[in-house]
């Protein structure tokens, strides 16, 4: 349980927000970014609830808390999470820390290696304001899955690994469109309560906790598709979501869509865009890089009143 402050950075990559722990934050051990992960869950869930929780946060923030690495030749080690848990990876929080650290006076222009739970990524601060990540490698599991969706009939999609694991969805269900937000979100719930009660899982049993839908683009001059995902806590990626471009992008290479280098375009369900591209590895997996922009938008010092019920966040349990 905390009472000294914590001193947080706030920033949005597309929209999406990022809200970076930079001080004040427990201490995790010295193991991996796994393990420092697993210390931050079982032993410091009060951190994540306090900053992505109502009041002080809402469903759709994503956390984030700076740490030493593990891995050598890196700048820091990041560890994500959300309204209800730790993240493996998040992209969109990559180029919002990265940003952060940019306006900390942290890092300059170029490449910088960052550790995560899932591995090693790198963050490259372009000339032109927007950051590059290059990304954990990537690959399609299973293409053309089936599930039964009550109230919605037989789903077909692709299971892939982009950092986390994805339910890729294409032209089925709502349309893609702000407009659709309740529904696309009610079926996005039921495609993923329906996959664990089916069984369906990414490698090794992992669970499937992000479902993502494609439609056209709204402009494709700008964009070559616009996707809507759903986040494990329930909120919607209001960003194209960077590790679910990165699922996208191993499906599209793993079809013989994407060729190595060539850029993807993809909208999120705002009409903000990442670009992303890969390269092959040697295994049939893919290293894609995923680039966008975001901007610094606040900075706060979180105080911790004993007698303050909420001190920690709604719904926490301490
Ligand atoms: O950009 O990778 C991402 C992401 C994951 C969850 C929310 N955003």
């Amino acid at each position: 349980m905390c009472l000294s402050p914590l001193h947080v950075i706030d920033s949005h990559t597309g929209g999406e927000p990022t809200r970076v722990v930079i001080s004040g934050g427990p201490d995790l051990g010295a193991g991996t970014l796994a393990e420092k992960a697993r210390v931050l869950r079982e032993q410091h869930d009060w951190l994540r609830s306090s900053v992505c929780n109502e009041p002080r946060g809402h469903d759709a923030m994503v956390g984030a808390i700076l740490c030493p690495p593990h891995a050598p030749d890196c700048v820091c080690g990041v560890i994500y999470f959300n309204n209800i848990s730790t993240l493996n990876m998040c992209i969109h929080g990559t180029i919002g820390l990265a940003m952060t650290l940019a306006h900390l006076g942290k890092i300059g222009p170029g490449t910088h290696r960052i550790d995560t739970p899932v591995g090693v990524v790198s963050a490259t601060l372009r000339d032109d304001g927007s950051v590059e990540v290059a990304n954990v490698p990537s690959w399609r599991f299973a293409a053309d899955v089936t599930v039964e969706v009550p109230g919605w009939g037989t789903v077909r999609g692709d299971i892939a690994w982009g950092g986390n694991w994805f339910f890729l969805i294409d032209g089925q269900g709502p349309a893609v469109s702000p407009a659709n937000l309740e529904a696309l979100t009610a079926f996005t719930c039921a495609v993923r309560t329906a996959l664990e009660e089916s069984g369906i899982t990414g490698a090794d049993g992992m669970e499937i906790d992000h479902i993502e839908v494609f439609g056209p683009p709204q402009d494709p001059a700008l964009a070559d598709s616009r996707n809507f995902v759903l986040c494990p806590g329930k909120a919607y990626d209001r960003s194209p979501c960077g590790t679910g471009t990165s699922a996208k992008l191993a499906c599209l290479h793993a079809a013989g869509k994407l060729a190595p280098g060539r850029i993807w375009r993809q909208a999120g369900i705002l009409g903000s865009v990442f670009e992303g591209s890969v390269e092959e590895l040697a295994d049939g997996k893919v290293l894609p890089r995923v680039s966008g922009r975001a901007w610094v938008n606040g900075e706060s010092v979180y105080r911790f009143n004993p007698d303050d019920p909420f001190r920690h966040g709604i719904q926490a349990n301490f």
